[in-house]
């Protein structure tokens, strides 16, 4: 039997005065669909799903998050964070190489206009199949959008850091990031199953080897 394919996933820890983070409860559901071998993925293929919650501090979420890939060698990483105020499931397309912090994180570290990898480009793109996992969840009825921007806090210092680090490593690990609403806030149109219902997809779509569909979707403003 083939050795399963290990995924990792990651939520954050609440932050800016918050008592809960949904993309943990996110996490936990994913987490619970996998062991009992509910994901659509696991129709075909042997995965586990190893899940870390990281804390909402610049640098150290990146450095925790590459220290389980080096551990883990998955055969993919996809991180998972808040996006307040929005009401669709974000796939999330660039990692930026900036630290422009609004809040201090929940370290208390403000950087403003600093890059997260001195060396590394400008940006960096996500590696998972998003337009192919973005039409499957779209066709299951949820709401989603593909988003140029992961902003430039602490979930957008992981993404790109994951991405340095695997392209540094020369690693051929698909990686990405993927932005939820307050799931838990009644006005908010996506519900928690259906976030981790998304994120299902998106790991069914992402472990195939073919190229990404190359439907043009991209904003016009
Ligand atoms: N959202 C923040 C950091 C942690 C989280 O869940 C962000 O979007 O940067």
């Amino acid at each position: 039997m083939p050795a399963p394919h290990t995924v990792v996933v990651s939520a954050f820890e609440p932050f800016g005065g918050a008592d809960h983070n949904p993309s943990q409860d996110v996490l936990d559901l994913l987490t619970q669909r996998a062991e009992q071998g509910e994901l659509t993925v696991q129709a075909e293929h042997d995965v586990v799903v190893t899940p870390l919650t990281l804390p909402v501090e610049f640098g150290r979420a990146g450095k925790l998050l590459t220290e389980a890939i080096n551990r883990h060698s998955p055969a993919l990483v996809i991180a998972l964070g808040l996006a307040a105020g929005t009401e669709a499931v974000r796939l999330e397309r660039v990692g930026l190489n900036l630290r422009d912090a609004r809040i201090p994180d929940n370290a208390g570290a403000q950087p403003a206009e600093a890059p997260v990898a001195p060396q590394g480009p400008p940006a960096l793109f996500s590696t998972l199949r998003l337009k192919a996992a973005h039409a499957r969840i779209a066709a299951a009825g949820i709401p989603v959008a593909l988003s140029l921007s992961a902003g430039s806090y602490v979930c957008n210092d992981l993404l790109y850091t994951a991405l340095h680090h695997i392209s540094t490593q020369n690693l051929k690990i698909p990686a990405g990031f993927v932005h939820v609403p307050d799931l838990r806030s009644p006005e908010t149109p996506v519900s928690t199953e259906q976030a981790t219902t998304a994120l299902d997809l998106l790991i069914a779509e992402s472990l195939k080897k073919d190229d990404d569909d190359a439907t043009p979707l991209g904003p016009l403003h």
